[in-house]
């Protein structure tokens, strides 16, 4: 069976290690969130791209669900030293190494999907990960701080300000200019099931989207696309995605994802239990959906997350039926 995910983050990568679990002989493709990235130090950072190859390779901090386990910090202390900042954003030894080869590659001239190819053969995560483009695409978020508005980048936002600040637009600029990575669009057309992990809908999934032919590609494959929702409760399981949904005028709400989504792509929807209240108007919005338990309370072992992703897997056989 051949599978594609659209990945973001931290729920993006976790969810995979269960789907891997759920799917040992699948073949899957992720096609990885790039709003993200960030240059610092002269250095370009993929922070969704390295979370799912170091969460299914083994390598990532798990507490954190970014960066590298066992990490130490002196380059980062060296650099502040000399007054180099920012000091916000962490970035340690080990994963300093990653983006000097991602950097070197880039500028030997390599496209971003060679690169993270030539990456995630240390890493080995046992799927294709493919960033959804190759071209330069950075979310950025207008916000109003001390009466002034302005554009700040993403990471800025999400890590120096911790989303403390209403996000008045978010904004993927590039990609409308982006076109999709090579391999992203034959990967759709030859999946047997699309899949929306529970990532931010709008900085992740909403970017990988935005990226013109992506979403397209999606809505015209003619197998089931099947999405998991990121908001339990409605409230957020991880991060802050409530502060970015009411960016785009949309409820912190199980249901209200899904209908975000629209029925033109998403063909079914899991909710988490405690939302089962919310299958019907999910269903109402022409989306098959069902009350699951979404919650990955075992992120190591991932038997949670392989649940979740069984659950996928069959909500998409009923869809297809
Ligand atoms: N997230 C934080 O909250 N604090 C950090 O200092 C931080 C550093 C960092 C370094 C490398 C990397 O790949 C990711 C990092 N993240 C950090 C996570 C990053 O903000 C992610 O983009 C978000 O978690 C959203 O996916």
């Amino acid at each position: 069976m051949r599978i594609v995910v659209l990945a973001g983050g931290i729920g993006g990568a976790r969810f995979l290690r269960g789907l891997k679990a759920a799917a040992p002989d699948a073949d899957i493709t992720v096609i990885g969130n790039t709003g993200d990235d960030i240059h610092l130090f002269g250095l370009k950072v993929c922070p969704d791209l390295d979370t799912v190859m170091y969460t299914l390779g083994g390598g990532i901090n798990e507490e954190q669900g970014w960066g590298r386990t066992d990490e130490t910090f002196q380059v980062k202390s060296e650099l502040a030293a000399y007054g180099v900042g920012p000091e916000w954003f962490g970035l340690g030894d080990r994963d300093f190494a990653t983006h000097i080869v991602r950097t070197q590659m880039l500028g030997a001239g390599y496209p971003l999907s060679a690169v993270t190819e030539a990456l995630c053969d240390r890493w080995q995560p046992g799927v294709r990960l493919i960033p959804m483009t190759d071209d330069r695409v950075e979310t950025h978020v207008a916000v109003e701080v001390d009466g002034e508005q302005k554009a700040i980048h993403f990471q800025e936002y999400w890590v120096r300000l911790r989303a403390s600040v209403d996000a008045l637009a978010v904004v993927p600029v590039g990609a409308e200019q982006a076109k999709p990575a090579p391999g992203v669009l034959e990967a759709i057309a030859t999946a047997d099931v699309v899949l929306f992990p529970p990532s931010n809908p709008v900085v992740s999934i909403g970017t990988i989207l935005a990226v013109p032919g992506i979403r397209e590609a999606i809505a015209e494959a003619g197998v089931p696309v099947v999405g998991l929702s990121p908001i339990v409760g409605d409230a957020p399981v991880r991060g802050m995605a409530d502060k970015v949904l009411a960016a785009v005028g949309v409820e912190a709400g199980a249901a209200a994802v899904a209908e975000h989504y629209g029925s033109g792509l998403l063909d079914g929807w899991l909710v988490d239990t405690v939302d089962a209240g919310a299958v019907e108007r999910v269903e109402s919005a022409g989306i098959r959906c069902r009350a699951v338990p979404l919650i990955m309370t075992d992120p190591e072992e991932g038997t949670a997350a392989a649940a979740m992703a069984r659950e996928a897997l069959a909500l998409a056989e009923e869809v297809r039926a």
